[in-house]
């Protein structure tokens, strides 16, 4: 596994919120900003000269979640476009016009399906949005709960959650919409990358994904649409993306973001068996602090991810302390850390509030070393104790 130290001096824990560029990624991206820098929907040689890299790019992206040819795979800005073109794009060709009313979701989902449905409900659309088992997880009898196939237009359940890493059956929750007809996406941010995804074998229709979570670039995500699926775009203007997605198509991330794709996938191995062991070696470290809660099983979780909450410790006062210390962790996901109300995912997932106000997250990457994890144990034992000695509720 390439080995690269980036920050000597710094520790990050945060690969849930955005990964490091992988070094190969942010070469193979070079020769289009300077030279090969031509729009490619242009007719001259500097716009027809990107289309060989951009082609190989392309057949990355299918290859990695394992698109047919047939299938669509459009690339777009990043995962909240991805979502909202699909909650947006079934709600008028399904819902506006009367022929299904509601869409099926859950309590867990990301702010980017979560408040795109908050928006929906106030056109009219009947949300439901089902809690999770005591183990965090939706399952297909949840689902299936007082499921309504003739209202029901879509139903939208992530993959992996962001915070927990808790992982969704979302192959028997795709099968029991096919059953039913009814459409199926899932947001699959935090499962590229971490686990197998594989769309020969899953019947979703639509699946988003962001580039960046996955040691790619920051703005570039993929939206797939299984074959003869229709779906009104969000972006209207010219015909990129057969129409699809209207902009010019940014060359530079497309590339790198298709060779991220095919190391990611290359790497599950490594991630499955050396981040998972470095991630348990972690959580046992942190286990063993008294008065410590570790969310979700960890064989039901992600290889990368732990949220712990720490009886008498404040999530945010936490993060400070560490961050001195030269640990990058989160309270929750990022696009909510401006915000100190407890996070709507964690809420769903704990029964008393309190924890909600302590959760930390730590994830780790391919790039995360031993001897990185040796040292965040020692900081956050040390951010642990220097709390509690200062703390009036432990
Ligand atoms: N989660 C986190 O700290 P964008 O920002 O559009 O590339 O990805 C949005 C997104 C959608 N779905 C899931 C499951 C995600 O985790 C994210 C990004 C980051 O958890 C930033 S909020």
């Amino acid at each position: 596994m390439l080995s690269v130290v980036f920050n000597m001096n710094r520790i990050y824990l945060d690969n849930n919120a955005t990964t490091v560029l992988d070094p190969r990624v942010k070469q193979s991206m070079e020769p289009f900003w300077l030279q090969e820098y031509g729009n490619p929907n242009s007719l001259h040689r500097y716009g027809t000269e990107t289309h060989p890299e951009m082609s190989v790019a392309l057949d990355r992206l299918y290859k990695g979640i394992g698109a047919s040819d047939e299938d669509d795979v459009i690339i777009n800005g990043c995962a909240t476009e991805g979502n909202n073109t699909v909650l947006k794009g079934v709600w008028n060709d399904h819902i506006r016009h009367g022929e299904k009313s509601r869409i099926v979701s859950s309590q867990i989902e990301h702010p980017s399906v979560a408040r795109t449905l908050d928006w929906l409900e106030a056109q009219g659309v009947e949300v439901v949005r089902l809690a999770p088992n005591d183990d965090g997880i939706i399952t297909e009898e949840i689902l299936a709960d007082g499921f309504d196939e003739n209202k029901t237009a879509l139903v939208s359940i992530m993959w992996a959650n962001n915070e927990t890493g808790l992982i969704n059956p979302v192959k028997d929750l795709a099968q029991f919409c096919r059953g039913r007809g009814v459409l199926f996406h899932t947001d699959a941010v935090q499962a590229v990358g971490k686990v197998p995804v594989d769309l020969q074998d899953l019947p979703v229709d639509f699946l988003t994904f962001s580039a960046h979570k996955f040691h790619g670039p920051k703005g570039a995500g993929g939206l797939f649409l299984r074959k003869g699926i229709n779906l009104t775009p969000l972006l209207h203007g010219g015909e990129q993306m057969g129409g699809r997605r209207a902009g010019t198509v940014n060359v530079p991330f497309v590339v790198g973001m298709g060779l991220a794709m095919e190391l990611a996938v290359d790497a599950l191995e490594y991630e499955t068996h050396e981040v998972r062991r470095r991630r348990d070696r972690l959580e046992d470290a942190i286990a063993s602090i008294p008065d410590t809660l570790i969310f979700g099983k960890r064989e039901h979780r992600t290889p990368n991810t732990i949220l712990a909450s720490f009886k008498g410790i404040e999530g945010e006062a936490f993060l400070w302390d560490l961050d001195k210390r030269g640990v990058a962790a989160s309270t929750g996901s990022a696009c909510s850390s401006e915000s100190l109300e407890a996070d709507a995912t964690l809420q769903a997932m704990m029964s008393d509030a309190d924890l909600t106000h302590t959760a930390v997250r730590f994830s780790l990457s391919r790039f995360t070393t031993d001897e990185e994890i040796d040292a965040a144990i020692l900081a956050i034992h040390a951010a642990v104790d220097r709390l509690r000695s200062i703390s009036s509720t432990y």
